[in-house]
């Protein structure tokens, strides 16, 4: 397994809609199993394949429930929302790809999510609490979609300024060898 370089924003990547997996072969399962790595590494509890360059429609989170010893992660591939509840939850959120930039998002508290498994199976699970938000989160990756973008026009250029001023900083220590 490999720690993976996640994309940051703003990158024509994370910009397209991705494609949907046509079949659950061994480079995708390598791919899953490094984003997993990636996520944990980061950290993170969630990171969608176009993150870390791979426009197709997967991504992994964390499942990790209260005193469980060992991380507990789930890959969701060709992941639909079915169907959201009518209540809604505001949460902080923040995405790796927009290090350092973190905003109230006002989402579905609940939502149920159709998605094929490692196991090739289709399953149907309803969410709720940080994984519901997780789960929305991550599908708005899949559809060229950031968490900036539920923000008011005014909020999002604001962080959009600052993120290039950031990339624009991160290249150039890059290039000049400090990191
Ligand atoms: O690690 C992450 N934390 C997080 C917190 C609140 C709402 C969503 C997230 S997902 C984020 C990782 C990430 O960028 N996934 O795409
Ligand atoms: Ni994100």
């Amino acid at each position: 397994m490999s720690v993976l370089p996640i994309l940051i924003f703003p990158d024509a990547r994370l910009r397209r809609k991705c494609a949907p997996v046509k079949e659950v072969n061994s480079s995708v399962r390598r791919l899953a199993d490094d984003m997993i790595e990636t996520m944990y590494a980061a950290p993170g509890i969630g990171l969608a394949a176009p993150q870390v360059g791979k426009l197709i429609r997967l991504f992994v989170m964390d499942r990790t429930e209260g005193e469980e010893d060992d991380p507990v992660s789930e890959v969701l591939i060709n992941p639909e929302v079915i169907s959201v509840s009518d209540e809604t939850v505001t949460r902080e959120e923040g995405c790796l790809s927009l290090p350092g930039h973190f905003e109230d998002i006002t989402r579905p508290a609940g939502v149920r999510v159709k998605y094929t498994g490692l196991d090739e199976c289709e399953h149907v699970q309803t969410l709720e609490g940080v994984q519901a938000v997780c789960v929305q989160h991550e599908i708005d990756h899949l559809n060229g979609k950031l968490f900036i973008d539920h923000l008011s026009l005014v909020k999002r250029s604001i962080i959009s300024r600052k993120m290039r001023k950031q990339k624009k900083e991160l290249l150039k220590n890059e290039k000049s060898g400090n990191v």
